[in-house]
């Protein structure tokens, strides 16, 4: 062999060994959890590079759904390429509360997940099952960006997990495979809840059964009488198709439980300043686009409930509904006494 070809072989044993060490960034993370820097310097900007996975419950055309996006194109766009995050849409990498545990795990980087099911990770989110505690939605975002709201982002690092930002859910109503019309009508009835103790204390306090299970399991247990009824807002009840199965809709309003997007402490605490920086930011600047798809789904998803027949109830004194719950908002009072005046004085 001559010299040059000795060297071409050098030269390609040498690249060889540089592009094994370095992973090549091809985005290996999405299969294998790893989220370490590979440092290669391939990306288009300065820094290390990573490969996220984020786990959504909804499906793709879901306004959440659109959020998560979002948050991962800035991500993507503001670190030159570097930090790329991948949506999972329609609970691919597991139901939520599933998800939220393989995320304090660091097994999967990020998720989007209800403030409901994060009760039973962090006492100060069952605060959001609380019925009637907020007027409207707009009494909702005035406390989440305010600094309580902000701070319960941070509060969750004792629970291994780093909140980034809120999204829209609008608020939750009961629906029923059997006639519904009245607070008189939920009595005696099995109601799928999220999955949290408050949850349980509200149904029993409106003469109903509680029973919690995961957001997926809901469709068929309606449809083969496992539950009689569950709630949630339009666009859950029309996405999930629980209309077809559960056509009877008493618009009471009694929970406003907003969205959450976290990331896992492990994962946070390895990042630099910068890319926290880059991540916290794009976090924020998604949650108005979501509130903008949330706010026009919401009306297509009324309308095309409205077409396909559903009987729709509108509570017009929602006395008796508060008076029921009053006993479960005052057991709970003390527990929350500084996140509930902050409500409060949000409106
Ligand atoms: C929806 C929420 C989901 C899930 C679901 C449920 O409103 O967006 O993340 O929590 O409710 O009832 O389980």
């Amino acid at each position: 062999m001559n010299l040059l070809k000795m060297r071409s072989w050098s030269l390609l044993v040498i690249i060889l060994v540089v592009l094994l060490i370095s992973g090549c960034g091809s985005g290996g993370g999405a299969a294998s959890g790893e989220n370490n820097p590979s440092g290669n310097g391939s990306g288009a900007g300065e820094g290390p590079t990573y490969s996220f996975r984020l786990a959504e419950a909804h499906p793709a055309d879901y306004p959440t759904t659109k959020g998560d996006m979002r948050f991962a194109e800035l991500v993507k766009e503001r670190s030159d390429g570097r930090i790329t995050i991948d949506v999972f849409p329609s609970a691919q990498l597991g139901e939520e509360k599933a998800a939220i545990e393989q995320v304090q795990l660091g097994a999967i980087e990020f998720t989007r997940v209800s403030t409901g099911p994060m009760a039973e990770f962090n006492k100060d989110y069952g605060v959001f099952s609380l019925p009637y505690i907020f007027d409207n939605d707009e009494h909702v975002w005035k406390f989440l960006l305010g600094e309580k709201g902000m701070s319960l982002l941070d509060s969750l690092q004792s629970s291994g997990l780093q909140g980034l930002g809120w999204y829209s859910s609008g608020s939750r109503s009961f629906y029923s495979s059997k006639p519904l019309a009245s607070i008189e009508d939920l009595k005696g009835m099995k109601i799928r809840v999220q999955e949290n103790k408050v949850n349980l204390a509200v149904m029993d306090a409106l003469g109903a059964s509680a029973t919690p299970m995961p957001y997926g399991e809901v469709y068929s247990s309606l449809q083969t009488g496992v539950i009689d009824s569950a709630e949630n807002n339009y666009p859950s009840y029309y996405s999930s198709k629980h209309y077809e199965v559960a056509p009877h809709l008493l618009l009471d309003s009694h929970q406003r439980v907003p969205e959450v997007l976290l990331v896992s402490k492990t994962v946070w605490d390895k990042l630099s300043e910068e890319d926290q920086g880059i991540i916290r930011q794009a976090a924020l600047d998604s949650i108005e686009f979501q509130r903008e798809e949330w706010a026009k789904y919401e009306q297509e998803s009324e309308a095309a409930v409205r077409a396909a027949g559903v009987t729709i109830t509108e509570v017009t004194d929602l006395q008796p509904w508060k008076d029921a719950v009053k006993p479960v908002i005052d057991s709970y009072r003390s527990e929350y006494s500084s996140i509930l005046d902050a409500i409060e004085a949000a409106k």
